[in-house]
């Protein structure tokens, strides 16, 4: 990786899902030492406080299937246009959450720059759901559908009407609780994704050997990771908002961090689900900054 400069970016969402509390996770994140990590690595770096997030009426909720819209769209809109002064300046987007619904404006403001990104989402879950399949109403489930352009126009629409990613430019790396919808979705739509027993089978290294040379194929102008907490087992990240048993290793995650790093492809990346109220003395925002410096090439120096 050319660049050293980075910027990160918090948002205090928790608008995407019901539990409270992961609005505190870029404060959690900040409290392990995540700018240090980073500067020891020799890298620029700037932090640029928070997306602010008013707090809002969560009585007031009207769709059901759309909890929380008007916040939602809100954050997102104002963290578009963040992401998209962020790589005008060309600086690394570091994003931090907040719930996963914040993936909508990271990827939207990097779509005004990168027109054929790739994303890698680490995640438990696919987040391919729309108002119409989604069995929560939470918008966190829904934000990979909402990139690829599926759901409600409002969110779809945030910083331009385009779709902010192309289905087949995304790898889902760890799911093992997919929804039916979701399952309906990436086969139709052809969306490349390593569930648990793939990377049981096959191995961590495998998996993102065959991601990365995916990518390269594709010959994307910009690479993506969105990273979910829960994709890792709850025995290394329990404070998370929707833990699943069965997840990946400690050791498998990172590893996979260090193969995206050598292939120098990566141009952005967020961190995301972190609760700190739900977790055992911020173990989970620890092992999101490890992770991080490990993304960023701790290892390799
Ligand atoms: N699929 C479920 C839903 O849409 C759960 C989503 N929860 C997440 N996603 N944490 O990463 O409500
Ligand atoms: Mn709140
Ligand atoms: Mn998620
Ligand atoms: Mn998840």
């Amino acid at each position: 990786m050319m660049n050293k400069k980075i910027s990160i970016v918090g948002v205090p969402c928790d608008y995407g899902q019901q539990r409270r509390g992961v609005d505190m996770g870029p404060s959690a994140i900040r409290y392990a030492g995540l700018q240090q990590r980073l500067t020891n690595l020799g890298y620029e770096v700037e932090d640029e406080g928070n997306i602010q997030v008013i707090e809002g009426d969560a009585a007031a909720q009207k769709d059901e299937k759309l909890l929380n819209l008007e916040e939602v769209i809100k954050v997102n809109t104002a963290l578009a246009e963040k992401v998209f002064n962020v790589v005008k300046k060309d600086y690394i987007p570091l994003v931090l959450g907040g719930d996963h619904s914040i993936a909508i404006g990271t990827l939207a403001g990097l779509s005004m720059k990168y027109k054929n990104q790739g994303v890698i989402w680490f995640d438990a879950h696919a987040d391919l759901n729309t108002p119409e399949t989604t069995p929560s109403g939470n918008i966190h489930g829904m934000p990979l559908a909402t990139s690829i352009g599926l759901g409600h126009q409002r969110l779809t629409s945030i910083l331009h009407a385009e779709p902010k990613i192309k289905a087949e430019n995304i790898v889902i790396i760890g799911g093992r609780s997919i929804d039916e919808g979701e399952r309906e979705l990436i086969k139709t739509r052809g969306i490349k994704i390593y569930t648990m027993h793939e990377i049981d089978r096959l191995g961590m290294t495998y998996v993102m050997e065959e991601t990365l040379k995916y990518f390269k194929q594709l010959q994307i102008d910009g690479l993506h990771l969105s990273l979910d907490l829960d994709a890792l087992d709850p025995l290394y990240t329990p404070g998370v908002g929707t833990p699943v048993a069965g997840g990946i290793t400690y050791r498998e995650s990172h590893l996979a961090m260090e193969m995206i790093q050598e292939s120098g492809l990566m141009t952005s990346a967020e961190f995301v689900e972190v609760n700190p109220i739900l977790d055992e003395r911020n173990k989970t925002a620890d092992v999101a900054v490890a992770l991080i410096g490990s993304l960023f090439g701790e290892t390799l120096v």
